[in-house]
């Protein structure tokens, strides 16, 4: 048996699929400014800070823009991205999430968030998740983006639980590498291919298991 007492989740693209609202209102913005991005670009996004995502967008189109006019833009593009998720239900929870939530709370371990994101708390309220985790930890409180550790070791502490014996769900490769850096157990959502310096990597969370926990 192993310890794990914490298990800290990943936003988008492990409870949520939000990948799609951030794709439209990205490429909305990109066609304003007279250029488009290919899906398999947009895969570069996912985990990636807003201001971030929009600096490796205009690099795409090759466009120049000042650090005002890209506050202007980041600020658009999120006015969009708002509007959408405004508008999510509990039933865009991705499948097997609410339910492996609830097995981690009654075995009675702690649950916290580690997200990029800015609007996780909007997103979780939408979608009637909040109430599950002890801590929240996103975009609007750490410094450094992933794969530094911070927000990961910043969600353990929150819920009192040594990093060793927290385990992170992810579905990004620089959160897989935040996880490792903080010294913690790691969980993949998606394909081996990308995801596979983690522990264990499955297809989702309706995969995961008390029993697969364990064996960490
Ligand atoms: P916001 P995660 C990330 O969420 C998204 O994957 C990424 O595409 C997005 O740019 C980032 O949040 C910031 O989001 O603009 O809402 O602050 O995977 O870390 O939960
Ligand atoms: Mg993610």
């Amino acid at each position: 048996m192993n310890t794990i007492k914490a298990c800290i989740f990943d936003l988008d693209g492990v409870i949520v699929d939000t990948a799609v609202y951030h794709y439209k209102a990205w490429k909305r913005l990109a066609n304003s400014l007279g250029f488009d991005f290919t899906a398999h670009e947009n895969e570069q996004l996912k985990g990636v800070s807003r201001v971030r995502s929009l600096q490796l967008i205009l690099g795409w189109g090759g466009v120049v823009k000042t650090q005002a006019e890209q506050d202007v833009l980041a600020t658009q593009k999120n006015e969009w991205y708002v509007d959408m998720i405004s508008h999510m239900q509990p039933n865009e929870i991705l499948p097997g999430a609410k339910k492996f939530l609830d097995q981690c709370r009654s075995a009675g371990l702690k649950i916290a968030l580690g997200s990029a994101s800015k609007n996780s708390m909007m997103i979780l309220e939408k979608v009637g998740l909040v109430n599950y985790f002890d801590a929240i930890i996103d975009g609007n409180k750490v410094s450094k983006a992933k794969p530094d550790p911070e927000v990961f070791l910043k969600g353990a502490e929150a819920v009192g639980i040594p990093p060793g014996e927290c385990v992170v769900f992810e579905d990004a490769i620089a959160g897989i590498e935040a996880a490792i850096a903080g010294g913690m157990k790691t969980v993949g959502i998606g394909s081996p291919e990308v995801l596979g310096d983690a522990d264990l990597v499955l297809s989702g969370l309706s995969e995961m298991t008390m029993k697969k926990l364990a064996q960490l």
